[in-house]
């Protein structure tokens, strides 16, 4: 199996999820460029991470190529000890928040000119945006203040979650109301898994926010 990734993207989430079946697999870091080349848009024609090329399978979208890897790997639980259909249920209703909802909201601050013409168009939407996204992650606090990860253990959703945070302090964020994130992250950056992909990424541990 080969993951295509970008370091510091959403593609950490199966990065990660790939670590933890303790399975080999083949890494493709790519770039702005590579990520837009030919042969990489033959693979995902949206031009992004993370795909699974797998044999002649390839798998496009962050939920999917995770709900492949599941598939593949049952026994590593990526998806969460709880099984029950419930279980599984509110470990999509978070994935999908995740991925639909906050994810999306990034959107305007990775890339304002494909949203609006205009420094102040733009300025004006990336505060828009940071004001939906402090919004948005009351949810994920609110449920860190019960539980140490967003299910009844460490899934997934909690990497995308962690993904997310670490956005929110590149682009200097204020989510000072939220007590619950440190403790989050430092419980993920624990993580053998975590540490290894920020490894092979080249990415720093970020403590806090
Ligand atoms: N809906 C897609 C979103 C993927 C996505 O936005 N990937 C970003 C990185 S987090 C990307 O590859 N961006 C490259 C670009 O847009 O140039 C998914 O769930 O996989």
């Amino acid at each position: 199996m080969k993951l295509y990734i970008m370091p510091g993207a959403c593609s950490m989430v199966p990065h990660t999820a790939l670590e933890w079946t303790g399975a080999d697999y083949e890494l493709e870091i790519l770039d702005q460029d590579s990520v837009k080349s030919e042969d990489y848009l033959r693979i995902n024609p949206q031009g992004a991470v993370p795909a699974i090329v797998d044999g002649d399978t390839i798998v496009t979208q962050n939920i999917a190529t995770q709900v492949y890897i599941n598939a593949n790997y049952p026994e590593a639980n990526i998806f969460g000890t709880d099984t029950s259909p419930a279980g599984q249920a509110k470990l999509m209703q978070w994935l999908a928040f995740l991925n639909a909802d906050l994810h999306k909201a990034f959107g305007p601050l990775f890339a304002a000119e494909g949203f609006v013409e205009g420094d102040a168009a733009q300025e004006n939407l990336k505060k828009k945006a940071k004001e939906k996204i402090v919004h948005l992650l009351r949810l994920p606090n609110e449920q860190l203040g019960k539980t140490d990860y967003l299910t009844g253990s460490k899934t997934t959703a909690d990497i995308y979650l962690y993904a997310a945070l670490t956005w929110s302090k590149k682009f200097a964020i204020d989510l000072s109301d939220y007590k619950n994130f440190d403790g989050f992250i430092k419980r993920i950056e624990e993580d053998a898994g975590v540490t290894e992909i920020l490894r092979q990424e080249e990415l720093e541990k970020i403590g806090s926010l």
